[in-house]
């Protein structure tokens, strides 16, 4: 019988997505328990046990592993979402870091500089970076499949988080990426995902935090 893995997570989009989505459209097995923000489950129990104090957390069996991009890798490279080559698999892992990169910077909006700093990160921080993904995209097969060939990533479920979060911020942010906007549809449209993302459990968590995502 196949494993169920265990993660445990905010009750959030935030770093948790692109591992739900993982799971959710390679329809493995999972039991997540979503803890509410602040709840002494959280700041009592989970976090001083963990190596960083952070979550998401992952168990596979009795194997733990914390680090969001750490859980995406291993799941990857345990159910063939890593490439089939090592150029691919440095592909997929310079995307992913190029995701880090703009997850980084979205919170930093959100969290630390919103009033003063929302104008210029919708004018200029989300053409550049959704710009920078398309030409990804277009280096592999013209954007008409994922981000490192015909096989589906651990780093397409990454970046299409954070377009999806960049979509809510901003509905207009892939106007003028047509190939982006073909590649996110494709992963949208699959049926797992599709399923999962009208599900009322995603509708309700907001991305952050925050009141503004
Ligand atoms: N580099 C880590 C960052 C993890 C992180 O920042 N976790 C946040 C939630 S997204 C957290 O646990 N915050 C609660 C706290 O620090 O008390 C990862 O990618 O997992």
């Amino acid at each position: 019988m196949a494993e169920t893995y265990k993660f445990i997570y905010f009750d959030l989009r935030g770093r948790g997505q692109a591992i739900r989505l993982l799971f959710e459209d390679q329809g493995l097995s999972y039991q997540e328990e979503s803890v509410p923000v602040g709840a002494p489950r959280w700041t009592d129990e989970l976090k001083p046990t963990l190596p960083f104090h952070q979550m998401p957390v992952f168990y596979d069996g009795d194997f733990m592993l914390v680090q969001s991009n750490t859980i995406l890798r291993y799941l990857g490279r345990k159910h063939g979402l890593y490439g089939s080559t090592p150029q691919e698999a440095g592909y997929i892992d310079m995307v992913n870091d190029g995701v880090e990169d703009l997850y980084v910077a979205v919170c930093n909006l959100v969290y630390n500089k919103w009033e003063n700093g929302k104008e210029d990160y919708c004018n200029k921080t989300i053409p550049l970076w959704m710009g920078f993904y398309e030409n990804c995209l277009k280096k592999v097969n013209d954007g008409k499949s994922f981000i490192a060939s015909e096989a589906i990533s651990f780093a397409d479920y990454n970046m299409f988080q954070v377009v999806d979060a960049h979509l809510k911020l901003l509905p207009t942010a892939l106007d003028n990426f047509k190939v982006l906007r073909a590649w996110y549809d494709r992963i949208a449209n699959r049926p797992g995902v599709a399923e999962f993302i009208k599900s009322a459990e995603n509708q309700r968590r907001m991305v952050t935090g925050t009141p503004h995502l």
